[in-house]
């Protein structure tokens, strides 16, 4: 590594990055995935050259009219201590290198914005709090973290954004989150990268990064007139989630009021964190988990909700006097209830028999 200097080395990642092989470097997180990357294709190519070149040359060199004898070597502590020990070393970094980029990548920022999408065949749908959709496109602001919350309403599919570098399977029947911030804007390529049936290839979309005051103009303008939150307090409603969970004390089911990533304590003695995972849990499969003083009433509503609908729900109990992450909630909401003004929307999210 050492005998590649800064220069040739600064010339040669530019001339890669520029080339049409690699995507832009749109993210926070580009340049130190990169940065690893070509770390690891450097140690490949010099230890390819070197074992490459020391076959060729010792061939050339002990070739047969040359030492016609070949002399037996019992062992060299020295050599075979140095071909344990550099590969050792170069593993080790490249260990804990990635260990602390996998940190980074895996660590949402408390102050990202939140967005969901709902993978399905064939097509990614988004749905921003603010109560803006999109199918197979994301409209995101530069500088700020953004975090997806990704589910699957039927397989496996992956979101993957080449130009961020990130990527994240979307599940069936799980929430997975995968997070960004996007640098430069632009339009950038969204695909699934799990084969997901025959239409796989045509399950792309765009990623449209925008400078904050552009995105907050989009915002504005495409909202659907209610957000996450107000269609899932219809939905809740419309569901009669409402007759059990009244809030007042005397009521059948708990109080959902700031529930919203508190740590339960369940009938078991064992207790559980309400986060998304949980709330869509105690929905679908409300016996699951049982918090203590509760009996055991709740009917499921697997197969009545959509992921959509679900989405909803979340948000909407997320946002009951919850003072965690209600700001953005809020900012976004803000957006759309000065457009809610005389729009009637209906409760959607409800699968119909
Ligand atoms: C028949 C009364 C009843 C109805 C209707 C009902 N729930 Fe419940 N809910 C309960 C009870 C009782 C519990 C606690 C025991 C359990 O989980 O089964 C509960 C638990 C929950 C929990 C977990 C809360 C916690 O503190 O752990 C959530 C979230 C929830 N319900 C949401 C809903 C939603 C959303 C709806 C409508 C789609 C709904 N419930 C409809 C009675 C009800
Ligand atoms: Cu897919």
């Amino acid at each position: 590594m050492s005998h590649i200097s800064p220069v040739l080395w600064e010339f040669l990642t530019n001339w890669l990055k520029n080339s049409p092989l690699f995507p832009p470097e749109a993210s926070t997180i580009a340049p130190y995935a990169d940065a690893l990357y070509f770390f690891l294709l450097a140690i490949t190519v010099i230890g390819c050259l070197l074992v490459g070149g020391l076959v060729i040359g010792f061939s050339v060199r002990y070739r047969k009219e040359r030492s016609p004898e070949a002399t037996q070597i019992e062992g060299s502590t020295l050599l075979e201590a140095t071909w344990t020990l550099i590969p050792l070393g170069l593993f080790l970094v490249a260990f804990v290198w990635g260990a602390l980029l996998y940190f980074r990548i895996y660590n949402p920022p408390p102050n990202a914005m939140q967005v969901y999408v709902v993978g399905k065949q064939w097509m990614w749908k988004a749905e921003h709090p603010g109560g803006q959709h999109e199918i197979d496109a994301l409209h995101i602001p530069t500088g700020r973290p953004v975090q997806v919350t990704l589910i699957s309403q039927d397989v496996f599919h992956s979101f993957s954004i080449p130009a961020f570098r990130v990527k994240r399977e979307a599940i069936p029947g799980r929430y997975t989150t995968v997070w960004f911030q996007a640098t430069k804007p632009g339009t950038y390529h969204l695909f699934c990268t799990q084969y997901c049936g025959t239409q796989h290839s045509g399950m792309i979309g765009q990623i449209i990064a925008m400078k904050p005051d552009d995105y907050r103009a989009w915002a504005a303008s495409s909202t659907s007139g209610s957000s996450l939150a107000q269609n899932g307090e219809r939905l809740f409603a419309s569901l009669g989630c409402n007759a059990c969970h009244t809030g007042s004390p005397t009521s059948r089911g708990p109080n959902l009021a700031q529930v919203y990533n508190t740590r339960i304590r369940l009938q078991d003695g064992s207790t559980a964190v309400a986060d998304e995972a949980y709330l869509r849990e105690s929905i679908l499969n409300p016996s699951m988990h049982i918090p203590a003083g509760y009996a055991p009433i709740m009917p499921t509503y697997q197969g009545q909700i959509s992921e959509d609908g679900m989405i909803d729900l979340v948000e909407y109990i997320k946002t009951l006097h919850s003072n965690n992450r209600i700001q953005q909630t809020l900012n976004t909401t803000q957006l759309s209830s000065t457009q809610t003004n005389g729009v009637t929307p209906t409760a959607s999210g409800v699968v119909k028999p």
